[in-house]
Formats: C-alpha cells, structure tokens, sequence
C-alpha cells in the first residue's frame, strides 16, 4: 500500500515537470489522457482501492483523491495559460496592418461649383433674398412662353435647347436658363419677391475654354413697388463687392432679352484687363408679368441671371472652364 502510494508520488512529480514544458493545447491533451485517463496510474490505483482492509482503504483512497486533485489542478492551470497564449497568437495573426490607409487619408472637400453657389446663396441671403428652386426638365410654356419668347420667336434659336422626346415635338427641354423659376415663383407668390434661383442649366453648347453643355446659372428675380433699373446697378454692384472683394471692376451694356426690358448684359474684368461676360439682366417685361397673373402698372421689377461656372472660373483664376468638370484631383485638391 505504501509502496503504491509512493510510486503515485512519483507519477504526480512526473506530471508536474512535464505540464511545465507542455508546448500547446494538444500536447496536455496528451498529458491529461496520460496522467487520468483510464489507463492511467491514478485511474488503475483508484479501481485496487477495493481490493484492501477497510482500515486501509479509507487512508489509501484520501491520499490517492488528494493526488488527482493535485495534478488535476496543475493541468487546469497548464490549460489556462495555453488558452490564453493560443488567443494572443490568434490575435495577432489576424491583426490588420492599418497604417498604410492611415497615412493616406485626405479630407475631400465641396467642389467649386457647390462652393460657388454656397457663397452666392450666403451673399444673397445677406442682402435679404431668399432661395427658390425649379425642376431641370421643363416644358416650353416656362422655358419660353412665359418668358416672352412665342414660337416663332427668333430668340429661341439663341438658347440652343436640349428637347427631350416627351409629347409634341420641343415642347419637353432640360431647361437652357433658370428663368423659368422667375415664373414659377411669380405664379405662386404675391409680391413683394426677393428670390434667388440656382440651378443646372443645359445647352448644345460645345465645351471651350468659356462653355460646358451643362452649367450653372443663378437667376435673380425682385418684384416689388417702384423698382428702378437704379436698383439693378446697386444691387449688382453690391454682389460683386461680396462675392470679388474690392478688386474686380463691372460694366453693363445694353443688351435684348425678351423676357426684360430694357436689357443688359453684365461683364466683370479680368487681371488681364478684358472683360468676362457674366450674365445678362434688365427690368422684366410687362408681358411677363402679366403672364404670371402681376398688374405692371402697380408692380415693377428686375431679373437677372448669372453664369455660375463662369464666377468660378473669375473667383480661382483658372484658365479653362473646362478644368471643373475633368475631374483630375490633383487640381481638385488645391482648393
Ligand atoms: C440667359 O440665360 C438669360 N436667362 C439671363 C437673364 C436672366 C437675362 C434674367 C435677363 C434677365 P445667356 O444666354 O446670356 O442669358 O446666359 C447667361 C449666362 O450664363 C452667360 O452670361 C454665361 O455666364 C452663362 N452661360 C451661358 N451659356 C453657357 C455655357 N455654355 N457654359 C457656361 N456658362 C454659360
């Protein structure tokens, strides 16, 4: 009895060397079949038990229950820190390598154009406008009609229309103004009007240095008692002091449009000298007026309708009007 009590000792100091040097989770696998499997020393000691005196069995079996327990607990330990080192090797293997990304993350940024017509909105606002907005498709009653501009019109020819195949024919556009948000409005709202109207406009323009097929344009439109061509000046002149700084000079010739009058066209200088067309203005037109339901003789007002695309280029001194929609970043990300 002692003997195997003794010899149990020594399988338990065998068990506690090797779990010190057990590499991984397999191997104590190993090791616990080995050590209290059921061919085992301890199993086999456990099943002579019954075999003995009472007497001595009752000692027997406390000291070889005490020597499970032990090595039970040893492997329980050895199972705890392999556990944790195999979750570590885990985690690093599956870490990911972010700082390549990190390294290389640039803030993009508005596009001119949106910068653009963001500021004009801000200067607009300021001087007590509000913003109104108009579909892109349109059909000829308030692309043109409306607007003045009859069928036979020869003005019609000028804005070089985009129709779409809806209904009769050139009677469904993408718009080629934002004037037909001055109606729009006009139809809709008593006067007094102060809006502003920014939009895409679209054209079978073919792209240059000063044209895109598709641009923008920002319409102005104030209805009001007693408003002068005066009021137009002021106005414009005061958009361009907050829209240029100081530095850039205006002029305005006289022009045909006919949805105003008399009209205007709005030109701005350029650092070289020569002047940029902006757009064009005048004191809307009594027809229009009347085709928007307004009384000429109680209200009076002004329109006018700008090139976005063209303030951009003015505003960033880019050479080509076409630089805004390449779509090259390494322009993109000077501004
Ligand atoms: C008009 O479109 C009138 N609706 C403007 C107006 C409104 C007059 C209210 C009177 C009262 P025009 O076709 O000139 O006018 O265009 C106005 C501006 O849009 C131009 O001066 C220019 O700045 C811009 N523009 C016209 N076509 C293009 C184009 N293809 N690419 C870029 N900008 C353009």
């Amino acid at each position: 009895m002692a003997l195997m009590i003794s010899e149990l000792e020594q399988t338990a100091a065998e068990a506690t060397a090797r779990l010190a040097d057990v590499a991984d989770l397999d191997a104590l696998a190993a090791l616990d079949a080995e050590f209290l499997g059921k061919k085992s020393a301890l199993t086999t000691a456990k099943k002579q038990l019954g075999g003995l005196d009472p007497d001595e069995r009752k000692a027997a079996g406390q000291a070889v229950n005490e020597i499970r327990k032990r090595v039970e607990a040893e492997i329980a330990d050895a199972r705890a820190r392999l556990t944790a080192t195999a979750r570590a090797q885990q985690l690093e293997a599956e870490r990911l390598d972010l700082t390549e990304l990190r390294n290389d993350i640039r803030r993009g940024s508005m596009h001119l154009v949106t910068q653009s017509r963001d500021r004009l909105e801000d200067v607009f606002v300021g001087m007590g406008f509000t913003v109104a907005e108009g579909p892109e498709v349109e059909t000829a009653w308030y692309n043109f009609e409306a607007l003045n501009i009859p069928e036979w019109h020869p003005a019609r020819g000028s804005f070089d229309t985009i129709f779409v195949n809806l209904g009769e024919p050139e009677e469904v556009m993408l718009r080629s103004h934002t004037s037909p948000v001055q109606i729009r409005t006009m139809e809709n709202t008593e006067p007094p009007i102060y809006i502003v109207a920014p939009g895409r406009t679209f054209r079978t323009d073919t792209a240059d240095a000063t044209h895109l097929p598709a641009f923008n344009q920002i319409e102005g439109l104030v209805i009001d008692r007693g408003i002068t061509m005066g009021d137009l000046a002021g106005t414009i002149d005061e958009f361009v002091r907050a829209f240029f700084g100081g530095e850039v000079k205006t002029r305005l010739r006289p022009s045909y449009f006919p949805f105003t009058e008399p009209s205007a066209e709005f030109d701005i200088s350029r650092p070289d000298g020569s002047w940029l067309e902006l757009g064009g203005c005048g004191m809307v037109h009594p027809n229009v007026l009347r085709n928007c339901g307004i009384d000429p003789e109680e209200w009076q007002g002004f329109a006018f309708g700008f090139g976005i695309d063209r303030l951009a280029v003015m505003r960033y001194q880019l050479d080509d009007i076409r630089e805004l929609v390449n779509n090259d970043v390494r322009f993109l990300r000077q501004f």
